[in-house]
């Protein structure tokens, strides 16, 4: 995989204290944003978030210690791009779990900024390899936008003579002090697959908590939803549009285990949230049109 030039996208994007490029963890190269409500890093590699903080608050996000930044690899935490396939892939196992975007460098499209917004957009195409295991012509542009919260935007352009039909998700890893005693608002009545039982559940009775691994896609829900974190004295919203699925994992003790780029001490310091399109949510796209999936992070700390 070639590395973009750092020196040459600091001399095109950069600006001053709002946009800088560097070469991140394992040498990807990543793009720093900054401005008067916080800070963000995206990876070109996955056009993956991998850290957001708003300012004067604890960071959002949570990447994992032993996070591998190698080529081929997801990056274990951040905000994981799940596309054109969310988890494995319907029939051929042998294809990269959440599909291939994750695992390619993206290209910087645009770089800006504002008195009050800092703004990237990252882009990538069909290439030889995508098409081998995924036989369709597409764009697909990921856009992060920093102001008083953090939005990240997925849109798929179909570029095909031929229908294509995607399941998707924006993987968001959130940062907590304690997943045990953290509680997750906005999806009470809706109707979840538990995926380690492989059993339907008709309706979520109220908040979420978690005591346990958990894997939960929640269906039909256009709804926000609000982690309450009695440990930072914090609440997150992640709030969506276009987007009818949500995730809802922790890894707990014995799957935490099994992960090689995860501690086994971890779990209680991440739940990740996901605004997807997964399962039944399955989108097909006529050829020429696009769709967005959007994502929007902000923390609130709780008065006391
Ligand atoms: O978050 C839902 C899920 O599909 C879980 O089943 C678990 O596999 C998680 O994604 C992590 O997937 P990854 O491929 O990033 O290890």
């Amino acid at each position: 995989m070639s590395l973009p030039d750092i020196t040459q996208l600091n001399k095109r994007f950069g600006a001053a204290d709002r946009i800088a490029f560097r070469a991140g963890p394992g040498g990807l190269p990543m793009a720093a944003l900054a401005g008067p409500h916080g800070s963000c890093e995206v990876s070109l590699y996955g056009a993956h978030v991998l850290a957001y903080k708003p300012a004067g608050q604890m960071p959002v996000l949570f990447v994992s210690r032993k996070a591998v930044y190698e080529a081929g690899k997801p990056i274990r935490g951040g905000i994981p791009v799940c596309w054109p396939w969310f988890g494995p892939h319907p029939t051929a196992r042998s294809k990269p779990a959440h599909g291939f975007a994750r695992l390619l460098m993206w290209s910087v499209l645009t770089a800006e900024y504002s008195s009050q917004m800092t703004d990237i957009k990252l882009g990538l195409t069909d290439s030889e390899y995508t098409r081998s295991i995924w036989p369709h012509t597409f764009d697909l542009t990921l856009r992060v936008v920093l102001d008083t919260t953090l939005r990240v935007e997925l849109t798929t352009a179909n570029r095909d003579k031929e229908p294509m039909t995607i399941t998707e998700a924006l993987h968001t890893y959130l940062q907590v002090r304690d997943v045990a005693q953290v509680s997750v608002g906005g999806l009470d009545g809706v109707p979840y697959y538990d995926s380690l039982t492989d059993r339907k559940h008709a309706a979520q009775k109220g908040n979420i908590h978690i005591h346990g691994e958990t894997d939960r896609v929640y269906h039909d829900t256009g709804s926000a939803c609000f982690v309450d974190d009695p440990g930072l004295g914090r609440q997150i919203v992640v709030a969506k549009r276009n987007s009818h699925s949500t995730v809802v994992w922790n890894p707990w003790i014995e799957k935490s285990r099994r992960l090689p780029d995860f501690g086994a001490d971890e779990y209680p310091r991440m739940l990740c949230v996901e605004t997807a399109n997964a399962m039944q949510a399955a989108l097909t796209l006529p050829p020429g049109e696009t769709h967005t999936l959007a994502l929007s992070l902000r923390a609130e700390m709780k008065t006391a």
